[in-house]
């Protein structure tokens, strides 16, 4: 969209739109990781948490009035968005604002989806958008949503969902759509146990991203229908959208990558393995998700820290990375680090090896340690002489050990106490 003219168009419409961001959600598959934090809390790609995507997102398309509905778990989240998510202009009408559960209605906490954005339903009468976005906290991706908020408002839709083509045998984990040739949704099916396969493509399925544009009106009345809905587990994917679309005008946004109209970059990092992996990933010399693309910075809040340093142990060993990425504070001294992500403030001692890992901030190995394919925890010190990802029934008799052979370390499975701020 280069003419002035429709920049201008999709710029009313971003300035009209509300986005609440769901981040309420547990994440249980990521075992310890999310023991003690929400997973759009969790630490991604070096100096990120997986929330700064879709924020990023939306102030990268112009939407600078975002809700965050939190839930479980949520104190490193609240902490993160006030520390790093402020810098939004309260004078022009913009912010990043974080809507607790507890704090609404008489319920107490959040059923499904669609139950946290009911009980938050004064909020957008207030600001009275004409579109809500309404985004999941979870995903990695870099997304215009600019493009799909000017589909849904040139369709004439009610709703709009974004969606994606997976393989059909992951497809069970997602709702499942049919859409008819002018792009309506005309079958919807949350997680469905034998979902159907696009036509003409046997082996992919059309998946719901989980994310919806609504029209104002649109969502406020079904939002209140679904509450009054005896048997309604409150939630967009198994409720609202199945319903709906028999009743009103629902289409599908196909998300592509738009330099060069094929499959776009998504995920879900939803168990170790997809985590460890999708880090591990933007290691490689193009890949698919791009770091280091000015035109769409991630945003997030760091910690003033020094640049990463590598020196000689007192022995005159080298420190040193190769095919890594090491975030700002980190010290290897006299060690070598393959194919890993450190985030900040590492500290790396002498005589180690690590290769395949991926570490937290402010983690401490010390001496003559060796470690592969491995996520650590923030704040674990691993002691000298320890081997992680060696042996297999050495690590599960101590640590967490995926279905894909990655060992998750956390500071409780060290025996460590940690005193937070
Ligand atoms: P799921 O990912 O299984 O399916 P869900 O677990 O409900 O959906 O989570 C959606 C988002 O909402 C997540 O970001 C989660 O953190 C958050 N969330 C969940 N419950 C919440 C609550 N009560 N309060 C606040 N936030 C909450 C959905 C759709 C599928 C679609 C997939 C794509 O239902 O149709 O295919 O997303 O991942
Ligand atoms: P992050 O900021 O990455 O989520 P933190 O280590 O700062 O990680 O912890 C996040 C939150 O979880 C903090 O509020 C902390 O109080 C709580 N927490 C973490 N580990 C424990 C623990 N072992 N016992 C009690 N609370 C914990």
């Amino acid at each position: 969209m280069n003419n002035p003219d429709s920049v201008r168009y999709v710029s009313r419409i971003t300035r009209n739109t509300l986005a609440m961001v769901l981040a309420g959600g547990r994440g249980s598959r990521l075992k310890q990781l999310t023991q003690w934090r929400a997973k759009p809390a969790v630490p991604f790609g070096g100096k990120f948490r997986i929330i700064d995507f879709p924020l990023s997102n939306c102030v990268n398309s112009g939407i600078r009035r975002v809700g965050i509905l939190t839930q479980y778990k949520s104190h490193s989240l609240n902490q993160h968005i006030q520390r790093g998510w402020g810098f939004m202009r309260g004078e022009l009408g913009e912010f990043v604002e974080l809507v607790p559960a507890q704090q609404r209605m008489e319920t107490s906490w959040y059923e499904g989806t669609a139950d946290a954005i009911y009980q938050n339903i004064d909020i957008i009468r207030a600001h009275n958008p004409e579109y809500v976005l309404i985004l999941a906290g979870d995903h990695i991706y870099k997304m215009d949503y600019g493009t799909m908020l000017a589909a849904h408002v040139e369709s004439g839709a009610d709703v709009t969902v974004g969606c994606i083509e997976v393989p059909l045998e992951e497809a069970s984990a997602f709702g499942v759509m049919a859409i008819d040739e002018d792009g309506r949704i005309v079958e919807f099916a949350e997680k469905p146990a034998q979902p159907p396969a696009m036509p003409g493509q046997p082996d992919k399925a059309l998946a719901s991203m989980g994310i919806y544009v609504f029209s104002r009106d649109a969502l406020i009345d079904e939002l209140i229908r679904d509450a009054n809905t005896d048997g309604s587990s409150r939630d967009f994917g198994n409720d609202i959208i199945p319903c709906i679309i028999k009743q009103r005008h629902v289409r599908a946004f196909p998300f592509r990558n738009t330099s060069t109209g094929g499959p776009a970059y998504w995920r879900d990092v939803g168990t170790v393995d997809a985590f460890w992996s999708a880090n591990l990933e933007l290691i490689g010399i193009s890949p698919e998700l791009n770091l280091y693309d000015r035109r769409w910075p991630i945003w997030t809040y760091q910690d003033q820290v020094p640049p990463a340093k590598f020196i000689f142990d007192d022995e005159g060993r080298r420190g040193m990375a190769v095919d890594s990425m090491i975030a700002g504070g980190c010290i290897v001294s006299g060690s070598s680090v393959r194919h890993s992500m450190l985030f900040s403030n590492v500290r790396i001692h002498s005589y180690c090896k690590v290769e395949d890992a991926v570490i937290f901030p402010d983690v401490e190995i010390g001496r003559n340690c060796h470690i592969r394919k491995a996520v650590i925890d923030k704040r674990c010190v691993i002691p000298p002489d320890t081997r992680i990802g060696l042996d297999p029934e050495e690590d599960a008799r101590r640590f967490h050990v995926s279905e894909g052979g990655v060992v998750l370390v956390t500071p409780e499975m060290l025996g460590q106490r940690v005193h937070h701020a």
